[in-house]
């Protein structure tokens, strides 16, 4: 299975860590966004869209981060990571949902102002953030993973641009619950990190 990767891209990292917690190998294929690559042909025909990530697989095309989570989960066919019922399922898109708004919109898009130097709007990312990272540290302090008590591709989906906050000027040290998540996460086997999640 192929992916079309930016090594710098929270959104791709999602997919490489699902991939490297359940040994799934990938082959990696860097798409050059600094030099437009992603908007031209033949890029342009695999996702519409112009973003990475996109999955080949033998033809197959998925694109969006969150659907590639899903779709891989499936593939996998471990139903720890993408349960078959539908409550489960739920649960689990409701994080996803979460992954590509709340923290698109907050902790992502600060990263793109401060490391990227994106014209957004700064001080609506840090509001987007300073809601959202409260509401994670309670259910963390609930909860030790995001959906049904055990890793799924819900907190493959949530965990990158949370660990990215600190780029984009985000501080999650007040956030106890959250951090100790995010330390769980990482001490799962298998996890690798990205260039900002040593
Ligand atoms: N909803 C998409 C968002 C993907 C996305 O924003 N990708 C960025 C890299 S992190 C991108 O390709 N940006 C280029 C652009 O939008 O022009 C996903 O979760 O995969």
């Amino acid at each position: 299975m192929k992916l079309y990767d930016l090594e710098l891209s929270g959104n791709c990292y999602k997919v490489r860590l699902f991939a490297a917690l359940t040994g799934m190998a990938l082959d990696l294929v860097a798409v050059d966004l600094m030099g437009g690559e992603h908007k031209r042909s033949p890029f342009i025909e695999l996702n519409p869209f112009g973003q990475v990530p996109v999955l080949d697989d033998d033809g197959r095309i998925v694109r969006d981060s969150q659907a590639i989570l899903v779709y891989l989960a499936n593939r996998h066919g471990d139903e720890r990571w993408w349960p078959k019922d539908a409550a489960g399922q739920a649960e689990i898109v409701g994080w996803l949902a979460v992954a590509a708004h709340e923290v698109r919109a907050g902790p992502a898009n600060a990263r793109l102002v401060d490391k990227f130097g994106f014209q957004l709007e700064k001080a609506a990312a840090e509001a987007v953030a300073a809601d959202l990272l409260p509401l994670l540290d309670a259910h963390f302090a609930r909860h030790d993973w995001a959906a049904l008590g055990r890793p799924t591709i819900a907190d493959c989906a949530l965990y990158p641009y949370l660990a990215l906050a600190h780029e984009g000027g985000i501080d999650v040290s007040p956030y106890g619950n959250l951090r100790r998540w995010m330390a769980r996460l990482k001490a799962l086997p298998g996890f690798v990190g990205m260039p900002g999640i040593r």
